[in-house]
């Protein structure tokens, strides 16, 4: 199946009981059994519910693996990876990434032993330097949260494998979606989402996914899940696998209006930087053009006023985007990457890697490009 077909059937059959074309909200958390052990494939819904399996099995037909998994938020997806590793291991990871993943990271996994290295994944061949015997995880954004840089997952995944074939390459697919990017089709071992972005696509459910393509590395995920116990109620599964259904026009739309938007702020005279691996002036452009399909409608800028005050007018004017947390939905959204989204990151690391005071993020939506061009239009003014 082409992938705009695999969003709508992949992985799903008809109800067996019904017929009933999407699958019913099996909202129950425990299943009759004739004899101690014997049921009909599912005991108890912390191991598996019907609503979370058909949402599974399109997850992985969407990403091209074997196997998916759904959490109860993009950051339970992450916490089961890093549980595959031990005291003692190490991981690289992207210097700009979610702000929840950086506080997990450092606040929580450090304490029980892992060590992170933080590094700038625009230049593949840095990740050589930080490999070494302890390595066992490679951390992967593209495009990253909030700076849009672009690591390419081809070459690390082949540097990594070359020092190692053991060390697991993970990429956060969240701003790229499978329909523009699929890791798992250029070397990488594991794909996670915030599904609570474009997958869901609605803004109305916090969800978080997996994606593996080998049987050994799927088993030791649900275990993690099952025994850990993040993972996603059927109500949510079901708005999941709706909103899937519809994410590659969606896609289509962000993508033309997010680039719309970036050339619009590239011209505009308040706008001193845009961050859009759509522009042909943007460094990653030619890597981008390679591994994704088209750019995404995430925009970032920085205004040429850097003060604080500039910023929060600006935020303030904005009366069709709206001032929230979040992306991926069908509604634009703006935020304030520094005091909202990446606040738990220390200001002089945020500093150092350029989320200032002056960059606004864009989440932009599937709306009248006309109409967003004139809420910028009246924002910036
Ligand atoms: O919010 P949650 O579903 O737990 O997902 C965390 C997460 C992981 N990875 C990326 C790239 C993300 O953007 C997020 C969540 N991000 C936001 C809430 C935000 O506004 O950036």
């Amino acid at each position: 199946m082409k992938f705009n077909t695999k969003t709508i059937h992949g992985g799903q059959e008809h109800d067996p009981a019904t017929g009933a074309v999407m699958p019913p909200i099996y909202q129950s958390s425990t299943y009759a059994q004739s004899s101690p052990g014997k049921h009909k494939g599912y005991e108890y819904s912390r191991a598996a519910n019907p609503t979370r399996t058909a949402l599974e099995n399109n997850f992985a037909a969407i990403e091209s693996g074997t196997h998916g998994f759904a959490f109860s938020s993009g950051l339970a997806a992450i916490d089961c990876v890093l549980k595959l590793l031990n005291p003692g291991d190490e991981v690289v990871a992207g210097d700009d990434l979610y702000g929840g993943t950086y506080r997990m990271f450092t606040r929580m996994f450090e304490k029980y032993g892992l060590k992170f290295h933080f590094i700038d994944m625009q230049e593949s061949s840095n990740i050589a330097n930080y490999i070494n015997d302890h390595t066992k995880l490679i951390w992967l954004e593209t495009p990253t949260n909030p700076l849009m840089k672009i690591a390419d997952i081809e070459a690390i995944s082949n540097i990594a494998k070359a020092k190692n074939e053991d060390i697991l390459v993970a990429v956060d697919n969240t701003f790229a979606t499978p329909y523009l990017q699929r890791p798992l089709e250029l070397g990488a071992d594991i794909v996670m989402h915030s599904a609570t972005k474009y997958l869901g696509g609605h803004s109305d459910l916090v969800m978080g996914a997996l994606m593996v393509k080998d049987a050994d590395l799927a088993e030791k995920l649900h275990f993690i899940q099952f025994a850990g116990g993040g993972i996603a109620g059927p109500q949510d599964c079901f708005l999941a696998l709706r909103g899937i259904k519809t994410l590659h026009i969606r896609m289509q739309r962000h993508c033309e209006n997010g680039m719309a938007v970036a050339k619009y702020l590239e011209k505009h005279p308040k706008v001193a930087e845009v961050f859009y691996p759509g522009l042909t002036s943007n460094k990653n452009h030619e890597i981008a053009k390679k591994q994704m399909k088209d750019f995404g409608g995430m925009v970032s800028f920085k205004l040429k006023d850097e003060s604080e005050k500039a910023a929060f007018e600006t935020l303030e004017n904005f009366k069709l985007f709206t001032l929230a947390e979040s992306l991926g939905g069908v509604e634009s959204l703006v935020n304030h990457p520094a005091i909202m989204t990446h606040a738990s990151i220390p200001e002089k690391e945020r500093e150092k890697i350029g989320i200032t005071n002056s960059l606004i993020r864009l989440s932009v939506g599937i709306e009248a490009i006309e109409d967003l061009l004139a809420d910028l239009e009246q924002a910036l003014s």
